[in-house]
């Protein structure tokens, strides 16, 4: 019986993999924790926890009361908001992943920790983005995550720590709205399409970003942490890709199921990090080491998405 720990449950990824970690592990076993919001659906059906990742603490606190196993550590604050308050978003993606680390190295846990595309920056090849190439992070963010891919690594090369992530790309689902990304337009969008909303995007029509739909986000991470761990040559940071598009191929496609849908174009700060992110990703590696492939396609994605956010809006 494996107890884990789930940091930031509350979170657009977090909310999601609380129920499907408890069908795998059953409902007492995953511990869905939370900081500043609140958690409500389908977290409530097993235990949660109010956990500050900055208080080591408080995680050790949530370690032994549950004797945990695992922690999947999801806490973050994303590339929009970190441009915002970068002092906070240093502070919450580095000192809650060392903390997490250090508490790994102590009760030998395992880890799940994501990275993301923020991690590369204007100077890395932005088509078919290798797994090693040059990493050039213009972002608080995406300097934390890389920073943290080094960290992570060297918990795993100097204390055995197992701890393994992958570098998720913008991640679109149905159930919690992301917050503070730059790729958050790709969930917005579905809401003013289906409100009967004209849609202001605030990148460019032409923007091509790599994502992909919860339910792959989900198994990419799940299937990493079942991997053997002896095939894993980097333990961290894993492209995982499933398809790119625009917004104004999104907005394209919802028009077959919406023909009505306007979408314009006011391009903000985002713009910029937008454009410091690779288009695609070379994801062979993982696929390689342990298999990972994804389910889903662009035009399915968004079909998904249309009837499961209208049955929730009606
Ligand atoms: C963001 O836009 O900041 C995130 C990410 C790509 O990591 N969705």
């Amino acid at each position: 019986m494996t107890k884990i720990l789930v940091l930031g449950a509350t979170g657009q990824i977090g909310a999601e993999l609380v129920p499907e970690l408890r069908k795998i592990h059953g409902r007492d076993n995953v511990i869905a924790c939370y900081h500043s919001k609140q958690p409500s659906g389908a977290l409530l059906d097993g235990p949660v926890e109010r956990v500050d990742v900055l208080d080591i603490k408080s995680i050790e606190g949530a370690i032994k009361k549950y004797d945990v196993d695992e922690i999947y550590h999801l806490s973050a604050i994303l590339s929009a908001a970190g441009e915002r308050n970068p002092q906070l978003a240093w502070r919450t993606n580095m000192d809650g992943l060392y903390n997490v680390l250090e508490l790994a190295r102590e009760y030998k846990l395992r880890v799940f920790w994501p990275s993301s595309i923020a991690a590369f920056g204007p100077s890395t090849p932005r088509d078919n983005t290798p797994q090693v190439t040059v990493m050039d992070p213009r972002t608080i963010y995406g300097i934390s995550k890389y920073a943290g891919e080094l960290l992570a690594r060297y918990y795993a090369e100097k204390f055995d720590v197992d701890v393994r992530g992958v570098r998720y790309p913008g991640i679109i689902s149905s159930e919690a709205m992301p917050g503070g990304g730059t790729t958050d337009y790709a969930v917005e969008i579905f809401y003013y399409a289906l409100e009967g909303k004209k849609y202001t995007c605030y990148l460019r029509e032409d923007t091509m970003l790599p994502m992909m739909y919860m339910p792959d986000a989900i198994k990419a991470a799940i299937q990493l942490m079942n991997a053997e761990r002896s095939k894993l040559t980097i333990l961290v940071g894993y492209n995982v890709a499933a398809f790119s598009f625009t917004p104004g191929q999104i907005a394209e496609e919802i028009r077959k199921h919406l023909p009505n849908f306007e979408v314009e174009y006011k391009p903000d700060f985002r713009q910029k990090i937008a454009d410091s992110w690779p288009r695609s990703l070379d994801d062979s590696l993982a696929r390689m080491e342990w298999g990972w492939k994804p389910d889903w396609t662009f035009e399915a994605m968004v079909k998904d998405m249309l009837e499961r956010l209208s049955r929730k809006l009606r």
